[in-house]
Order: C-alpha cells, then structure tokens, then sequence
C-alpha cells in the first residue's frame, strides 16, 4: 500500500471538496439543524496557533454533526475594521482596504491549508459596504426606538489610540488595545441604550446553561444590580443650618445607616460641587483636586487600597430622617457616574467611608453594633446620637443592631435587612426617598474618532439637529482616498462630510465618526444565514430557521465585550420583530491558550510564536490538526510541544498503515457477531467499547480523550493483525473495523480519513456523507472470562466461565481446574475475587 504523503493528499482533497461544494449548507428543511461558529477573526496577519486551536475545534464539532445527519451551517468571515489596519496604513503610506483585503487572503489560504469545512460562499467581511450598509440600517433603527442617542459627558479618551474608548473597553483602567491609561474629556458622543436592557441581561444569563460558569459570573459583575434607595437630602444655606429649595438626592445600598451620615461626598468633576465653592477660600483646593483626580483612572480611584483624598466644601446638607447638618466634602473616590453621583459618607458601616473621616478628623457615629461589641450593651436602647467617636480600627461591615437610630433602634441592619426596608418606608410615605435598582453598566458609547470603521449614518443641521440619512441613501460609504499616510481624517476631508440636509435641504455636514468595531461583530452571526440578502440585513425565515448558534467557539478575553454587546443586539433585534431568538449562542466554549513549550504566551514581542505553517509544511494539516486536539481538552491551556507533533505524526502513519492492512482483500457484509472467536470476538468487542466511548466523548467536545480511544482501537487491531492466523480472518469484521477508525477519525483528520475512505475502501462519494458508526456497548461485553486459579498465591491453573457466574459457580469451575494439585490436600478457604481470579489456601 502507499506510503502516507500528507503534502499530496491534502492537496488533492482540498481541490475536490471546493469543485464538488461538499461543505456547502444543504438548507434541506427535514435535516435538524446544527449552526457550528468560531469568533471571525481580525485580519491583522497571518493565522497564529491561537486561530488554528480555534477553527480546528469547530471544525471537528461541524464534521461531526454532519456525519451525525445535521444539516450544518458552518461559516467564515472577517471582523475587518478596526484601528490596526489604519495604523499600518498610516505606517506604510497605504490604504487601509488594500492592507485588510490582502491580510484576509492570506488568512483564507490557511484556512483552506487547514482543511476547514466552510461554507466560503457564505463569506463576510465587515468591510464590504453589502454589510456594513446594513449595520448603519441598524444603527438607524435604534435610532427611531430612542435606543441610540446622541450626549455629552466625560468620557475614556485614549490618547495613543487618538479615540474614545467604551466603559467595557477600559480593561483594568486601561485602554484594551494599546495599554494606555485613558484621560476623563468631555465630548459630545454617540450612545446605544444597552442599560434599558440591563434586567433581562442579568435574568437571562441563567438560561444560558451552555455557558461556562465563569463568563456569566464576569458579566453578571459588569451589570453589577445593586438594590438600594434614592435619599434627597437638602442643601443648607451659607449659615449651614436654614434648608433651602435644593435637593441633593444619593444611591444608597445601605438606607438603614441614615442615622449614621456623618459627613456627605461629591465627585470632584462635579459641577454642583464647583459651584458651592466658587468665589470662596475652598476654591482653589477644589481645583487642585480636581485636577490631581482627572489623572487618575475610575478603577484606581475605587480601589480600597488607595489613599483618599478630599476637600470640605464649606456648605452643609441637612439629613432628612433628622435634621441633622453634614458637611459636604469633595472626594476622590467617589464617581460622577454611578448612582447619582452623590454619597452619603457613613464611616461606621463602609470602609472608604471610615478611612476618610479617620483622615480628616470628621465623626465616627457608631449607629450599628454586633450584639458582643460592648458599644451594644450601652447603646442598644438609646435613641439619640449621643456617642460620634469609636476605638474601632475598621467599619462595621457585618450585620448588626441599630442604635443612637431614632424609632428604629434595635432592628436588624445590613444590607437587605429590615431595616433597611422600614428606613425605607419610613421616607417613602413622606416623599423624601424611594427604592431604586442600580445598575454599573452605563450604556455604550460606539462613536471612535477614527476612519477605519463603520460610518454613523447621521447628519448635523444647524437648522433641523441631528438628523439620520434616509434609508434609500445607505450605505455612507467610506471614501477610499483619504491620506491616512499625511495625518488626514475624516473630520478633516470635506468630500465627505460636506452635505445637505435630508430635511431642510440646507447645507449640513456629514458626522464623521465612525462605529465601534464591536458594533459589527454584533450581528455577523445573523448575517452568516442570509448572506447575499440586499433587500433586508437577513430574511426572518433565514434566521428562524439557523438561529440561535447551537456551539460558539471562541476566546475568554470576550466574555464581557462582545458576548455581551451581542446579547444585547439579538434582544434589540428581537423587539424590532426581525428574529425570535432572545439569546444568540446555546453553547458557548471558551478555549484555552496555545503557550510555548515554557508555558509563555506567544507573541511577537517576546519572539515565541510557533506559527502554523512549521508544523503544516513538514507534517501536514491533519497532523496539526490531531495535535491540536490531543493535547489537552478544548477549554484547557496548553504548551506547544514538538514531541507530541511528532507523536501525532507517528499515530496518523500507524493508523494509517491498520487501515490499509485490515482493508486488504476485506469487503463490507454482514457477519454473526456472536460466532466470532478468539482475537476477531476481542476486536470487535473493543470496537465497540471505545466506539461507544469515543462518540460520547465527541458529543462533550472532549476531542482529546475521543482520540485516546481511537488509539486503543487501533492497537487493538494492530494485535489482531499480528496474532491471528490469516484463515481465522473475518473479512467483514477487518472491513468493519477500518472503516469505523476512519470514519471516526474524519472529524479530525478530515484528508487522511478521506483518501482511505476511497482509496483503501473503494468507497464512493464522502466519508462526511456517511451516518456516523452505531456502537453498542451491550456488545463489548464478553460471554465468558477466563479466570487465574492460585494455589497459596501461586498461579496453578486457569478457568473459562460465564462473564455473569455466580460465586458458587466461580468456585466450582476453580476447584476443577486444579483438582490434580489439590490431591490430598484439604481446601481450608477459597477467595473469589469475581472476573479475575480465585485463590485457594490448602494444606
Ligand atoms: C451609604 C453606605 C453605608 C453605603 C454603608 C455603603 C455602606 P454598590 O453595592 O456597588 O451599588 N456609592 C454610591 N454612589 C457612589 C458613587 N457615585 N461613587 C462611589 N461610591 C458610591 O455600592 C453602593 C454604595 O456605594 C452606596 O451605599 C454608597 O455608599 C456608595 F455602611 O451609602 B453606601
Ligand atoms: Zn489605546
């Protein structure tokens, strides 16, 4: 038989899967369906191992379900704008099209190296004006639902990148791409109301039962649901005590500390904070403050750790539940934008709170005790503040009793306590404050300053306002020949922003921002099922049929930004009434990381990459491929190992040399199971064994130890075809067990498997058309087992008996096996261990 050459096969089964469009989708109604997805990739160069884990995973589930009988959708695209390619551009004095439609190519050619089985006709490239035209559709869209909208506030501006940046794109304050730390500015951006969809994001993460825990845990922390209350508190006027017509109003978790306010906190970008102290003596440290705190981002200012910093404003609130005055101060770890922008400081139940008024000298009101703090035995039934200082050298964070609390003294407090809800109560009847859920996510900020993106399909009036671009004039193409090389941007390219307004006919000019990236990877997965649509984004009926992705396959660094930016999207779309899905992805699986052989991240800086074409040229892609999929389980990480490539070669030979040996002279037929002898009934038997065992292991995605098992099939066989005599051969049999290796290996050896499927089989058109093989593990069980019988320890014989004997049986069978060397001897104790051995002690 011939020798395995991987170059030429793969070759050869490449061209003629493209000619015959074996992996197209059969859009075959009476199929189940089965919609297979990796995370598209960014074409910033060729595909690196990270890719190549990526796609290879995918595939084996896509070729299995085929083989399964699903009708498959398994696509490919490109997520192809984005900030690196105009830096290139810029870098090269080029175009940013030409650099991404070349990278695209190259990454395409691998993918086919690969064997991948893509439905290429299906293709999309988020570039291409077919689809991002349907983006700014979208765009328009949430628009008319209110649900993207035009504001100004300060916003994450990351100055190397030269753009805005999204709350989810400030990654333990800094800038995701580029590692920058972000400056505060104040623009005038473009928002999607992802927050109105807030509660059904949280409450919708436990249908996800597909998910790997720890991705809803981060998102359900990026939502972050706080229940709490709004309190309006007063402002006083200069002389500190006289209420004036101002409210202040606070998000608090903890309504039940209102006795406890000892001093009140502003943010210093705050403008009510500015002007209470304009003109006064407090101004020019406010300033300075403020200033000092704009260089820090908004996670370092949270952090526990760090020190606060604060100035007394000079003005005083007035505490609604009993007129209390409390000084309001300027801190730096208080937020502009989360809550109302405004705290109430209670240093006895909250850390920062406590590490600030020990700081600057301000009161310690101890309004919570545990019942063994001694401040409890004298103050649980005063009503009155009477003690403001504490020994304690830390908040009271548990849960405690009220004191020094008015008519609320001695109930229970703590978050979500009762009293919490009577404090609660109590301000509610007199209007002075409420119940409130409060969300951390703010909603998404998708305009970037930046020209290698998705047009925002909007207009500025100075007559009519913002007004959308009809519908009938999408797509705002990008122009072409902007010189990106000379610094020129689109605000600056008169070409394109000069234009005449849609409604007054005025002139106006065009917006110049462009989307978020992450507003095109939203919605790609929709488009994959009605690609070459130009009348709508995609038909209902399209996306009805494919949606939601049943696996998605992808990174973990995404568990936040783009898992939950198209969690969102599917739910806008859904009230749109363009899809019934309310979740895109049924199973989602993070895979682990390709590291060097020293358990490093690869990258190019540290020059560790492995590319794929070292393992591909030498190897081939199947042997990559098996490699990829052998080394660990999908959602482990693993290091790149030279010696486990070789291994995987040497398998892929051996495998291929059984499937040759049992095909030799075999044909398919039906044979009597049960008359099979010796080494043919083993084999068959273990076939079925680890048939069984491996299909289920594929059905888990557990590719590694599927592919143990195919090992032991074929040693299994290999002993077989060394041990028995060629008359004993059951040619059915042989032929039965090549093919199932090679059909069960298809998956992941899609070329290998194919070139024996016709070359050592004869079998005509695909192995992927083929139902995937029944194994019965009812099968696997022997009828009889052969058992050692000891003498005192020693081996004196054997004894063939029914897999399912009895203790009594067992013995019997052993007893008589060694009668001759219990002669004269008297059998004192016989231990039975059952299917494996029987020891008799004798003397
Ligand atoms: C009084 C209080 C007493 C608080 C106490 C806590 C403990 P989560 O759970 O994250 O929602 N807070 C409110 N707005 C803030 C802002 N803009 N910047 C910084 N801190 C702010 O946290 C809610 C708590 O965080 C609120 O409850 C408030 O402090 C603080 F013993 O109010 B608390
Ligand atoms: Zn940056």
């Amino acid at each position: 038989f011939p020798a395995y050459d991987a170059a030429a096969i793969e070759g050869k089964w490449q061209r003629i899967w493209d000619e015959k469009g074996t992996y197209k989708t059969d859009e075959d109604p009476n199929k189940p369906k089965k919609y297979v997805l990796e995370m598209f990739p960014y074409p910033s160069g060729d595909l690196h191992m990270g890719h190549a884990r990526n796609y290879t995973i995918g595939d084996a589930m896509a070729r299995q379900a085929r083989m399964r009988g699903y009708d498959v959708l398994h696509p490919i695209g490109f997520d192809a704008f984005g900030l690196p390619a105009e830096n290139a551009a810029i870098k090269h004095n080029t175009q940013a099209a030409a650099w991404t439609y070349q990278n695209m190519d190259n990454a395409l050619a691998t993918m086919r190296r690969m064997g991948f089985s893509y439905d290429y006709d299906r293709l999309v490239r988020t570039c291409d004006p077919e689809y991002y035209k349907w983006g700014q559709w979208m765009f328009l869209k949430m628009w008319e639902k209110g649900l993207a909208y035009r504001a100004t506030s300060p916003v994450n501006w990351c100055p190397s990148c030269n753009t805005v940046l999204a709350n989810e794109q400030v990654v333990e304050g800094r800038c995701w791409r580029c590692g920058s730390v972000p400056e505060k500015r104040e623009l005038s951006q473009w928002y999607l109301k992802i927050t109105d969809y807030a509660q059904e994001l949280l409450d919708d993460l436990d249908k996800l039962t597909g998910w790997p825990e720890n991705v809803k845990a981060q998102q359900r922390n990026w939502i972050g649901r706080s229940e709490g209350a709004e309190i309006d508190f007063t402002l006083a006027d200069k002389d500190g005590v006289t209420p004036t017509d101002r409210k202040i109003t606070v998000f608090t978790t903890r309504a039940d500390t209102l006795f406890g306010v000892s001093f009140f906190l502003l943010p210093p970008e705050s403008p009510l904070a500015a002007e209470l102290v304009a003109g006064t003596e407090c101004e020019a440290a406010f300033k300075e403050l403020k200033e000092a705190t704009e260089k820090v981002s908004s996670v370092d200012r949270q952090g526990s750790a760090r020190e606060k910093h604060g100035v007394f404003t000079g003005r005083y609130v007035i505490n609604p539940i009993n007129g209390r005055p409390a000084p309001i101060w300027v801190a730096d770890y208080v937020l502009m934008d989360y809550g109302t922008g405004a705290v109430m400081g209670v240093p006895c139940g909250d850390q920062r709170d406590f590490d600030f008024a020990k700081k600057y000298g301000l009161e310690i009101a101890p309004i919570i005790c545990e019942k063994d703090d001694p401040l409890y035995d004298e103050l649980k039934d005063e009503r009155e503040l009477k003690v403001t200082s504490v020994s304690w050298d830390h908040a009271m964070d548990a849960e405690g009793y009220l004191v020094q609390s008015g008519e609320f003294t001695g109930l229970k407090g703590g978050k979500h306590s009762e009293a919490v809800d009577a404090i609660i109560g109590w301000l509610s009847e007199r209007g002075l404050g409420r119940k409130k859920v409060q969300f951390r996510l703010r909603d998404w900020l998708i305009s970037r300053q930046r020209y290698w993106g998705n047009p925002i399909p909007m207009i500025h009036c100075d007559c009519c306002g913002d007004v959308p671009v009809p519908y009938d004039q999408l797509p705002v193409t990008l122009p072409d020949n902007l010189d990106l090389g000379a610094g020129e941007t689109l605000a600056e390219y008169a070409p394109f922003y000069e234009t005449t307004c849609p409604k007054c006919g005025r002139p106006a000019k065009r917006i110049t921002d462009t989307m978020d990236t992450f507003t095109c990877s939203s919605w790609y997965y929709l488009r994959y099922c009605d690609p070459h649509n130009t009348e709508l984004p995609f038909s209902k009926e399209s996306v009805d049929r494919w949606m939601p992705v049943d696996n998605y396959i992808g990174g973990i660094e995404h568990a936040i930004l783009h898992l939950l930016y198209s969690r969102f999207w599917t739910k806008v779309l859904r009230d749109l009434g363009m899809i019934d899905a309310d979740e895109p992805f049924t199973n989602l699986l993070c895979q682990g990381m390709v590291k060097d052989h020293n358990g490093e991240t690869m990258s190019k800086s540290k020059g560790n990459v492995v590319p794929p074409s070292s393992v591909i040229e030498p190897y081939g892609a199947d042997t990559m491929r098996l490699v990829i999929l052998f080394i660990a389980p999908p959602e482990k990480d693993f290091d790149w190992d030279e010696k486990a490539v070789a291994g995987a070669n040497r398998f892929i030979k051996r495998a291929w040399s059984i499937v040759w040996q049992l095909s030799a002279g075999a044909h398919a037929g039906e044979f009597d199971a049960r008359s099979l002898k010796g080494q043919a009934g083993e084999l068959f038997r273990t076939l079925n064994g680890l048939g069984a065992r491996c299909t289920s292991d594929y059905d888990r995605g557990q590719f590694n130890t599927a592919i143990s098992a195919v090992m032991e099939i074929v040693n299994a066989a290999s002993k077989y075809l060394n041990e028995t005599p060629a008359e004993d051969r059951v040619l059915e049999l042989d032929f039965r067990v090549a093919h199932d290796i090679v059909a069960i290996l298809a998956p992941i050896c899609p070329h290998w498997a194919e070139e024996l499927y016709h070359e050592a089989l004869h079998l005509e058109g695909s192995v992927y058309n083929e139902p995937w093989p029944e194994f019965d593990p009812e099968l696997a069980k022997a009828d009889t087992v052969e058992i050692a019988v000891q003498v005192m320890g020693k081996v004196r014989g054997h004894a063939t008996i029914a897999a399912d004997a009895t203790r009594e049986q067992t013995e019997k069978a052993a007893l008589a096996a060694i009668s001759e060397q219990l002669e004269g001897k008297t059998v004192r104790k016989v231990i039975v261990v059952p299917g494996k051995l029987v020891n008799v002690v004798a003397n």
